[in-house]
């Protein structure tokens, strides 16, 4: 048997045929609880998981429903918070005994996997050790050093997992600074969605809940893994299956969540061996190919609506929502006409017959969902790919009403509301005078650098000081070699979070690793155990407890490492009390209600209602806050998805970066993905038995992807081919290790979410 060649783990390759869930999600939870340590500890915690008495899941941003299962959690779910549960420790003994250099060295799973970090640690060059220092020191340096930094060369990055209290606070201390630079990992991600849903309907976020999966009569799933990136949806699946509601599948790859899926909470299905059918028609679309895909759909249903004017039958349009509600329908259908079907299924890979398979089920239903994920917004047309979504609904008024809608699902856990109280770097999306009003400053007017211009600023060398409010920047973005290379130009880089990742050893001049409290975390200050909360992809606001003692009495909260950057940097702000604000988090959710006052209503005495509050989304109730006061129909600008792939070159593939089942992001819990049927590697490249034949290459084979770009060369090596039920042009590997593959300029226009799931590469064997 062949061996992983960094982990020297056994690897075998075998497709798994079993559902989703089932027995094959509890073995992978009694593997991991215990080799965490914290069977016992997560076992009972795991039962306060979103619950209301409890805290949110630090994984995926889900729905948490008003009347939570017993086990309201999910494999994944649970694996997330043993991880953050470990008892192990990364203390200032753990940096003593290894040097940076020799950490460099270590494989992502093994530097997280070392444990919580417990203690402040500064670098130190002579050694090559990070060493301990006070808070106090630390704080009074970074204050030094920001305030000799141009507040435009200041990076405040965050990722999804901060709280809407941690985040307000952060956004409030980078304007106080003077930037607007918040980059953070929905440009990576849901970017997409946030800039094509507004210019749609009016609104960055989704219009669906809960409650509409119990209406709907039609669901349609684009480039999103259930199984694996948000299990707990599955729930809703298999009910809406249960009454017979059509799910249809757009995916390149098949995935078991998408395909079957028994529920690992139901004794009886556990027993019997019962799985439900998720996906009752599977569209192996190309990468790439959904514009063309759903463009084929479109131009289906408008030839069904003429046909049906031609014959007198009822129309097939909601033609009274369509005159009332929207803008653009014409030039939208005549460009639908305008498309020929030879195009499409070149485009899209999938035939015309099924594509009006699939567009005869949509017409047949009376509330179609549209639901997606990565596959869609992390492409160069990502922004349109959304949009044709929508286009999609518009026709038969599937937005606005019961059962209908669209429905992006997010990734991090407050992803979504990071932005809603003020984390981006557009100022227009910020209620500036509230702020103006409420903190009597001025703050920054001009844009601030997203996730893409801030790699870009670091390049340049023009970045002087980076801080991270949790994530692992330098493993997450495209150009993973490049911006490595280019780091220590930074003057400071202050990295805030719960585990040792490869951001941390990436060094500025001055480096930092400070560690918090994670969401699991008892945060106990002045005025006894404080709660935060969080938004979750269907904008429902939930309050969260963290249960258990923390690992370290030198962990502080994010708020108030935020709070106390601010006080070290800041001139004093008397309508400011950082202090009485840690001292009671509460406070700060009243500044979020005055900054937000509608969105935020009654924010403390709602917070731990059963299920959360929803924030007002307008196009919910069909009003489109949009220029045109209607819903857009918005007219692609072509349907060719990647202009960076040369369209005459047969040997160059479209590679899709994927995550496994064993990840969450670049936090790596393990080395099988099982349901794709890969045990003890993650260097793999997934290809179709037909490119591997025509490339004349094995499968087994060790191989090195390239990508194609004339500025210059990017290469990942090692990677082992599984031949796999792929479409033809296509592969597939893992993110984070096929970053180096991604030139930072393949990104979404208008959005800039790097194009992860379309870059184009040549495959040859490895030397
Ligand atoms: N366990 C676990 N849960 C997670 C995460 C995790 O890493 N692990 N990450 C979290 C985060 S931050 C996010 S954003 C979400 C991500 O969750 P997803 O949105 O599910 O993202 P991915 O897993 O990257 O890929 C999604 C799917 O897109 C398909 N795909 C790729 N290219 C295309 C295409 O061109 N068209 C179509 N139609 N499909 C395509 C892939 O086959 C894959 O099934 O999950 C969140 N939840
Ligand atoms: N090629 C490719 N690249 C991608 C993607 C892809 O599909 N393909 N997906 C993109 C997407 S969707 C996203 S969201 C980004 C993710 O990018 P990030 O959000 O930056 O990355 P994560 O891996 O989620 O960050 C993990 C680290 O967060 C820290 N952490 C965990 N919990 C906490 C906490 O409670 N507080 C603090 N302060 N720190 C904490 C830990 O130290 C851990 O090491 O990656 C993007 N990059
Ligand atoms: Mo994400």
């Amino acid at each position: 048997m062949s061996k992983d060649p960094d982990t020297g783990e056994p690897v075998t390759i075998k497709p798994y045929e079993a559902p989703s869930g089932g027995w094959g999600s509890v073995k992978s939870l009694v593997d991991i609880l215990p080799r965490e340590g914290s069977l016992l500890r997560s076992g009972t915690a795991l039962l306060l998981q979103n619950k209301p008495n409890g805290f949110v899941c630090p994984s995926c941003a889900w729905a948490k429903p008003e009347k939570p299962n017993t086990f309201e959690f999910c494999e994944n779910g649970a694996k997330a918070t043993a991880w953050e549960m470990t008892p192990k420790t990364v203390t200032p003994a753990f940096f003593r005994q290894h040097t940076v250099s020799e950490l460099l060295t270590w494989p992502d799973y093994n530097l997280e996997e070392a444990g919580r970090l417990t203690h402040p640690m500064r670098y130190d060059p002579e050694t090559d050790r990070y060493r301990p220092v006070s808070w106090g020191d630390a704080f009074a340096e970074i204050g030094r050093e920001l305030r000799a930094c141009d507040p435009k060369a200041v990076v405040l990055y965050l990722s999804g997992r901060a709280s809407l209290e941690a985040s307000y606070m952060y956004a409030l201390f980078g304007r106080l600074m003077g930037t607007n630079n918040f980059p953070d990992s929905s440009n990576m991600c849901h970017e997409s969605t946030s800039v094509a849903l507004p210019a749609s309907i009016g609104s960055p976020v989704g219009t669906v809940d809960l409650e509409d999966f119990e209406k709907t009569d039609c669901i349609m799933f684009f480039g999103q893994n259930v199984g694996t990136s948000s299990p707990r949806m599955l729930h809703q699946l298999q009910d809406a299956r249960k009454r017979g509601v059509p799910i249809i599948t757009f995916n390149p790859l098949k995935e078991r969540g998408l395909l079957t899926f028994t529920n690992p909470q139901s004794p009886t299905e556990m027993l019997s061996g019962e799985s439900t059918r998720i996906s009752t028609q599977y569209h192996q679309v190309k990468a790439g190919g959904d514009l063309a895909a759903v463009m084929g759909l479109c131009k289906a249903i408008v030839a069904a609506d003429d046909a049906a004017i031609a014959s007198g039958d009822p129309r097939i349009l909601d033609v009274d929502f369509i005159a009332t509600h929207t803008h653009g329908f014409e030039d939208f259908a005549a460009e639908t006409r305008r498309h020929d079907w030879a195009d499409l299924e070149r485009q899209s890979g999938l035939t015309r017959k099924n594509l009006e398979a699939a567009a005869a089920v949509y017409m047949r239903s009376s509330a179609v969902m549209g639901v997606y994920g990565m596959g869609l917004t992390q492409h160069r047309t990502g922004v349109e790919n959304c949009q044709m979504l929508i286009n999609l609904l518009l026709l038969r008024g599937n937005i606005g009403k019961a059962g209908a809608g669209i429905c992006p699902v997010r990734g991090h856990s407050n992803v979504q509301g990071q932005r809603t109280v003020g984390i981006t770097e557009k100022p227009e999306l910020v209620p500036m005078d509230k702020l103006r009003e409420l903190y009597k400053f001025e703050p920054p007017h001009d844009k601030g650098l997203n996730t893409v211009e801030a790699c870009e600023g670091i390049l340049k060398g023009d970045v002087k000081a980076f801080i991270g409010l949790g994530g692992n920047f330098i493993r997450a973005i495209p150009e993973t070699d490049a911006i490595e290379a280019a780091w220590s130009r930074i003057r400071l880089s202050v990295q805030i979070s719960t585990k040792l990742n490869r951001a941390h050893l990436i060094r500025g001049e001055v480096s930092y690793i400070l560690p918090c409290l994670a969401r699991t975390d008892i945060d106990l200050q002045k005025t006894g155990k404080q709660a935060v909360a969080i938004e979750d992809s269907t904008a429902f606001i939930h309050g969260s407890r963290g249960v258990r003692t923390p690992v370290s009495k030198d962990l502080l909260s994010e708020p108030r490492i935020v709070a106390e950057m601010a006080k070290a940097t800041l001139p004093p702000n008397p309508h400011i009390d950082w202090d009485a604000w840690c001292d009671d988090y509460a406070l700060v959710r009243d500044k979020i209600e005055a900054t937000y006052p509608e969105q935020f209503k009654d924010f403390n005495a709602r917070m731990f209602k059963p299920g959360g509050f929803p924030r007002p989304v307008p196009a919910r109730n069909r009003v489109w806050k949009t220029k045109t006061g209607k819903a857009n129909f918005i007219v692609p600008r072509g349907l060719d998805e990647n202009p960076d792939m040369p369209s005459d070159s047969i040997d160059v593939l479209r590679l899709m970066t994927l995550r496994s089942n064993d990840q969450f992001n670049t936090t790596i819990y393990g080395y099988d993905d099982r349901f794709r049927g890969v045990k003890g590697t993650r260097k793999i490249v997934f290809m179709n038995q037909h490119d591997i034949d025509r490339l004349a290459l094995k499968d087994g084979d060790i191989v090195t992807l390239t990508t194609i770009a004339a500025d210059m060369k990017r290469e990942v090596s090692g990677l082992r081919i599984i031949a796999y039920d792929i479409p033809e042009g296509c592969c597939g590997g893992y993110y984070p290790e096929c970053n180096p593959l991604i030139p930072l300029w393949h990104h979404a226009e208008h959005s800039k979410v790097p194009a992860a799931k379309s870059i184009p590469v040549t495959i040859s064997l490895s030397v």
